[in-house]
C-alpha cells in the first residue's frame, strides 16, 4: 500500500484551510495517484461546516498531532473464530510472520495463537492425557483453537500514540500485540519492531508554515511539502522539499491554479469548495489582500460549479454564493466572550506604547448592541491584566464590509481616527475589513 500523506491546514481551521486541504489532497490522488488524506488540526467552524454540508463533502480527518498511532502499524490479518480447529490457526501463525488473531463472532478479540501458546497447549495436553497413553498430534490439532490462544496479550487502541505504548511493549516478552478499535473490537496485530521504530507520518502543510500554528509533534513527522500564502516562519526541514509561499488572497487560489494546470477533470463539488475557500479568505474580493490571480481562479471555478450545481442548490452567480458563505459564520450572540476577544488578537508596540488590536468576523453587526457592555468590560480587564495602554476590538461585518471598533484605554489618542463615533461610544468604519492593511497603518500614524 502507498504511504499515506496527510494534507493539513492550521489549528483553528478556517474555510480556506479546510478547502485547501481537501482540494489539494484530491489533486494529489487524481494527478499523482498519491495516497493523500485531507486532514484538519482542529474543530470545524460554523462557516466551513456549512460549506461542506451544502456541497455534500465529508469533513477532513481530525489529527491532534503528527505522532504515529497504532492504526498506522497494525496488520489487519483476517480473524479466526475460537471454535475453529487449532490446525487452521496454526497454519496462519506458522505461515505468516505474526501470531494468528482469535476473535469472537462479535469482534471481541480472545487472544493470539503463537509458537509459544501452541507449545504450552501441547505440553498441557500431554500432561493431561499421559495416562491415556495415546496422544496424537492430529487430535490435538483438531481441538478448538480458542483453547490454545494466549489470552493475556496486551491490547492497544488504534488511536493511541505508538510512543505511549512503547514502555509496555519493551517490558513484554511477546513479539505480537493486539490492536483494537475504540469499542474494543479487533482491528489488527502489531509487531514489536514496528512499535519500537514506527514509520514517520508524511505531512503536507497548507495555508500555514509556522510550527506554532501547526498540529502538535510535527517534529516526529516528515514534512514533505508546504503550500501557503502567509509570511515565512517555518522551522528547518531534514531534506529539501517543495515549498511554495505565494502572496495571493487564499491558499485555495494556489490549489485551484494547480488543478487547472494539471488538466484533470474537476467535479462541481471540488470546484465549489475551492471557490468557497477563495471567497471566504478574500471576503468576495473586497479584502485588500485580493490579487488578480484570486479572481481569475475564482471565475474559472465558478464556471464549473455554477453550471453543474448539486440538485439542492441554485446560486445565480459567484457573489450570491459568496454572500451565503459569509453569512453562515457564527454571530456574536453564540460566541464565548473570551473567544470574541482573544481568538484573533495581535499585540503591537509603538515606541513604549503597547497596544493590541483584536478582530472578530461576524455575518451581522446587529448582535453587537446586546453584548457591548460585557465586551467593553472584558476588554478593560484584559488590557489591565496585560499592562496595555490601549486595546481595540475590530468587529467586522464580512457581509456588508464594515467594522465597528470597541476601544478600551487611552482612546484620546485615537480621537482623530477617520471614523464615525456612534452614540454607544463605538466607531463605525465603513469599508474597513483588514486589520493589517487598513486599520493598523492609521492607528500607527496617530501614535507617532
Ligand atoms: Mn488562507
Amino acid at each position: 500500500m502507498l504511504t499515506p500523506i496527510n494534507v493539513i491546514g492550521h489549528v483553528n481551521p478556517d474555510t480556506d484551510s479546510i478547502a485547501a486541504a481537501i482540494g489539494y489532497a484530491w489533486l494529489l490522488r487524481e494527478r499523482d495517484g498519491a495516497n493523500a488524506i485531507p486532514s484538519r488540526a482542529g474543530a470545524m467552524n460554523a462557516q466551513s461546516t456549512w460549506v461542506l454540508k451544502t456541497l455534500g463533502i465529508e469533513a477532513p480527518v481530525y489529527l491532534a498531532d503528527a505522532s504515529p498511532r497504532f492504526e498506522r502499524i497494525a496488520r489487519t490479518l483476517p480473524p479466526i473464530l475460537p471454535n475453529r480447529p487449532l490446525r487452521e490457526a496454526w497454519e496462519v501463525a506458522s505461515g505468516g510472520h505474526t501470531g494468528a488473531p482469535i476473535v469472537e463472532a462479535d469482534g471481541t478479540p480472545l487472544g493470539l495463537i503463537t509458537g509459544n501458546s501452541v507449545f504450552r497447549f501441547f505440553s498441557r495436553q500431554m500432561e493431561e492425557r499421559i495416562d491415556l497413553g495415546n496422544v496424537s498430534v492430529a487430535r490435538i490439532l483438531s481441538e478448538p483453537c480458542g483453547e490454545a490462544a494466549d489470552q493475556d496479550v496486551p491490547r492497544f487502541t488504534t488511536n493511541m500514540r505508538v510512543r505511549d505504548g512503547r514502555p509496555r511493549v519493551v517490558r513484554d516478552e511477546r513479539d505480537d500485540f493486539l490492536v483494537v478499535d475504540e469499542n474494543g473490537k479487533y482491528y489488527g496485530i502489531c509487531r514489536s519492531p514496528d512499535v519500537l521504530n514506527p514509520p514517520r507520518m508524511q505531512i503536507i502543510l497548507v495555508d500555514h508554515n509556522e510550527s506554532a500554528q501547526a498540529l502538535g509533534s510535527l517534529d516526529e513527522a516528515d514534512l514533505i511539502e508546504v503550500l501557503d500564502h502567509h509570511r515565512l516562519g517555518n522551522s528547518p526541514t531534514r531534506t529539501p522539499i517543495p515549498f511554495t509561499i505565494d502572496p495571493v488572497g487564499s491558499t485555495s487560489t494556489l490549489v485551484g491554479e494547480r488543478v487547472r494546470n494539471a488538466g484533470v477533470e474537476v467535479s462541481e463539488r471540488i470546484a465549489g469548495l475551492l471557490l468557497a475557500g477563495i471567497l471566504s479568505d478574500t471576503l468576495i474580493f473586497k479584502s485588500p489582500t485580493t490579487t488578480p490571480r484570486d479572481k481569475a481562479a475564482a471565475i474559472w471555478l465558478a464556471e464549473i460549479f455554477l453550471k453543474n450545481q448539486p440538485a439542492n442548490l441554485s446560486y445565480q452567480n459567484l457573489e450570491e454564493y459568496g454572500r451565503a458563505i459569509l453569512s453562515s459564520g457564527t454571530g456574536l450572540a453564540a460566541r464565548e466572550l473570551s473567544s470574541i476577544i482573544t481568538s484573533d488578537l495581535k499585540l503591537y508596540e509603538s515606541g513604549s506604547f503597547k497596544f493590541a488590536i483584536a478582530q472578530v468576523e461576524v455575518p451581522t453587526l446587529l448582535e453587537l448592541a446586546e453584548r457591548l457592555h460585557e465586551i467593553q468590560h472584558a476588554l478593560d480587564d484584559y488590557r489591565e491584566a496585560k499592562g496595555l495602554a490601549l486595546m481595540v476590538l475590530m468587529v467586522t461585518d464580512v457581509v456588508r464590509d464594515a467594522s465597528r471598533l470597541v476601544i478600551s484605554g487611552e482612546s484620546g489618542r485615537l480621537e482623530e481616527l477617520p471614523y464615525t463615533r456612534l452614540p454607544d461610544g463605538t466607531l463605525e468604519a465603513v469599508g474597513v475589513v483588514s486589520r493589517k492593511k487598513q486599520l493598523l497603518p492609521v492607528v500607527l500614524d496617530l501614535l507617532q
